[in-house]
């Protein structure tokens, strides 16, 4: 017979272990959602987790997308600036992982049919230089770039009405669907001060300044060191880093050519098919 120690331990290892069951269970819905472009409830109204769980659905739910052979090839922020968090009622900076499966050519095609109800938004990427492992800050911010882009990210909530709390967000990758980088520029080219307009068909939907992500894109970078050394993630040189957009999202349609132009950094566009 157990005794007291012993059937309290057993009590808790069954709790962790429904408790990795269930989020496993969750990151299943997540993923399932985003392979058939079919919008879930949110997890929060069936199910309490915190945003450390949050973050392990995320990274399970990732791990599917790279077991049918995606590569992990960078990270986004989300909510940089207020922009964002107004439109969205979500006011804490965020991150969230890129595969090659959601790259889009510059140009190129967005198959409208494989998403639920996407958003368009104006970002600017990073590519990372070498390993960060560490918390970096702003001094020899530099040395940790090779290269700034113009970009356009395509977020899709995999919520019904794209509405979700903090914990429902990060759980769901961050809405990160698709993107597509513009030509990559030297480190050196300022992404301070910049304007930034989002157009679809021409025609002008949303203009900003890139000031609004935390005041410089590059804070993005350190806030992303922050944030993925706390969850025990090492980013890779080479990785690309979307800095989270500067101004609202725009819903997309079939038809709409979206461009995203910024002062200084060139342009980016995509056409939804
Ligand atoms: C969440 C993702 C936010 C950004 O750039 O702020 C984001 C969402 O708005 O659905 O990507
Ligand atoms: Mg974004």
């Amino acid at each position: 017979m157990p005794n007291q120690i012993e059937k309290f331990s057993l009590a808790l290892i069954f709790l962790k272990n429904l408790t990795t069951y269930m989020q496993q269970e969750l990151a299943n819905i997540i993923d399932t959602a985003t392979k058939n472009a079919q919008a879930v409830s949110q997890l929060s109204a069936t199910h309490q987790f915190d945003l450390a769980t949050a973050y392990e659905i995320q990274k399970l739910s990732i791990s599917r997308r790279m077991e049918r052979g995606e590569q992990l090839i960078g990270y986004k922020l989300g909510f940089t600036s207020r922009a964002k968090m107004e439109q969205m009622g979500v006011h804490e900076v965020i991150w969230g992982r890129l595969t090659d499966a959601m790259q889009i050519e510059n140009g190129g095609a967005l198959d409208f049919n494989k998403f639920i109800h996407p958003r368009a938004e104006p970002e600017i990427a990073f590519r990372v230089n070498r390993k960060i492992d560490s918390v970096i800050d702003m001094d020899n911010i530099l040395d940790y770039i090779t290269a700034v882009a113009p970009a356009i990210e395509i977020i899709d909530s995999r919520y019904e009405r794209f509405k979700f709390s903090l914990e429902d967000v990060v759980a769901d990758n961050c809405s990160s669907s698709a993107f597509v980088l513009g030509a990559w520029q030297e480190p050196q080219t300022s992404v301070q001060d910049l304007a930034i307009t989002l157009k679809i068909k021409e025609a002008t939907k949303q203009s900003g300044n890139s000031n609004a992500i935390l005041g410089n894109p590059l804070v993005a970078l350190v806030e992303l060191s922050k944030m993925i050394v706390k969850y025990g993630e090492v980013i890779e040189a080479g990785a690309i880093v979307l800095a989270g957009a500067a101004t609202s999202a725009e819903y997309i349609h079939q038809g709409d050519q979206v461009e995203a132009v910024f002062q200084d950094l060139g342009s980016v566009k995509l056409q939804v098919e």
